[in-house]
């Protein structure tokens, strides 16, 4: 059978591609295996210094496949949501948090339900202008999982989060541009190629340096500024012993591209 998760790595990039495409690869029990199996690979391969998820065909990811078999049922023989989100949601929000190096999202068509906010997990997202983006949770009697009650109030504000969860209305890449929940809409015949060169530039960046962004960037949602800036003080001395450190100070001092190798 054809890999649920296609992978291909290109240069420095490890580039992942959600494979089923004829349900707009929804995610089945079998495609998160595939997917954290993937991830955990790239995680743990130095020669992986950016990662890009995109989807197959003309959608990007329905959210939770909703004939899955593999969709668990408890005692009682009623669905036990919980226990697909604690097995397959949870670890899936919690790896692309802590993933090494950079993850950017070419989001190709329709993101709905746990799709959309997979997609608002990754670092850097980039959407075709024809894709959309769906909190189809309500619909079918659900409240947002794979993050999105954290995410979409955090990129989008309450006011926004709600409206798009309560209503599950679809909304444009362009209005989730001006939403803040992504970074870029881009013309559908260049999402690839600019989703890939955004990948390669940071891949050329000091990952460890990006990858303390992030974390300090999610921390400090938790944080006094008082402890964001203790916080910032240890990682800028952790970081200010590294190698990619010195190189970027060398590099700039000799005129030259820097060359960095810390991850
Ligand atoms: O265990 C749990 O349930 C917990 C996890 C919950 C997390 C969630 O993600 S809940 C939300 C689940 N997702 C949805 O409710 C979205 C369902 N899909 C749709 O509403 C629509 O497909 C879209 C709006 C995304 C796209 O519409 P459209 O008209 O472009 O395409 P389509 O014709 O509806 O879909 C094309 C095919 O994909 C179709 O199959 P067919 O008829 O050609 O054989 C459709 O059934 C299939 N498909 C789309 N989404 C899913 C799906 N099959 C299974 N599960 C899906 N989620």
């Amino acid at each position: 059978p054809d890999a649920l998760i296609q992978i291909a790595q290109r240069g420095h990039v490890r580039v992942l591609t959600l494979n089923r495409p004829t349900a707009l690869n929804s995610f089945t029990q079998d495609m998160h295996a595939e997917l954290r199996a993937a991830l955990d690979a790239a995680a743990g391969d130095s020669d992986v210094r950016a990662v890009l998820i995109t989807g197959a065909g003309r959608g990007f990811c329905a959210g939770q496949d909703l004939n899955d078999p593999g969709m668990a049922a408890g005692a009682d023989g009623k669905p036990d949501i919980a226990a697909v989100i604690e097995k397959n949601y949870r670890p899936l929000a919690m790896r692309i948090q802590a993933m090494p190096v950079p993850v950017v999202c070419a989001v190709n068509g329709v993101a709905a339900g746990a799709g959309a906010n997979f997609a608002f997990c990754c670092d850097i997202v980039l959407a075709a202008r024809s894709a959309s983006f769906i909190q189809a949770f309500s619909r079918i009697g659900l409240i947002p999982d794979c993050g999105g009650t954290w995410l979409l109030p955090r990129l989008a504000g309450r006011a926004r989060a709600l409206a798009l969860t309560l209503t599950g209305d679809k909304l444009s890449a362009a209005d989730a541009e001006r939403f803040g929940l992504i970074w870029q809409v881009v013309d559908d015949a260049d999402l690839q190629a600019q989703a890939f060169a955004l990948a390669m530039r940071l891949a050329a960046q000091p990952s460890k340096a990006l990858v303390a962004t992030r974390q300090a960037l999610d921390a400090s949602q938790s944080l006094s500024l008082a402890d964001a800036l203790s916080l910032e003080a240890r990682v800028q001395g952790e970081l200010g012993r590294a190698h990619d450190f010195a190189e970027g100070v060398a590099a700039f001092q000799q005129k030259r591209p820097a060359v960095f190798k810390d991850r």
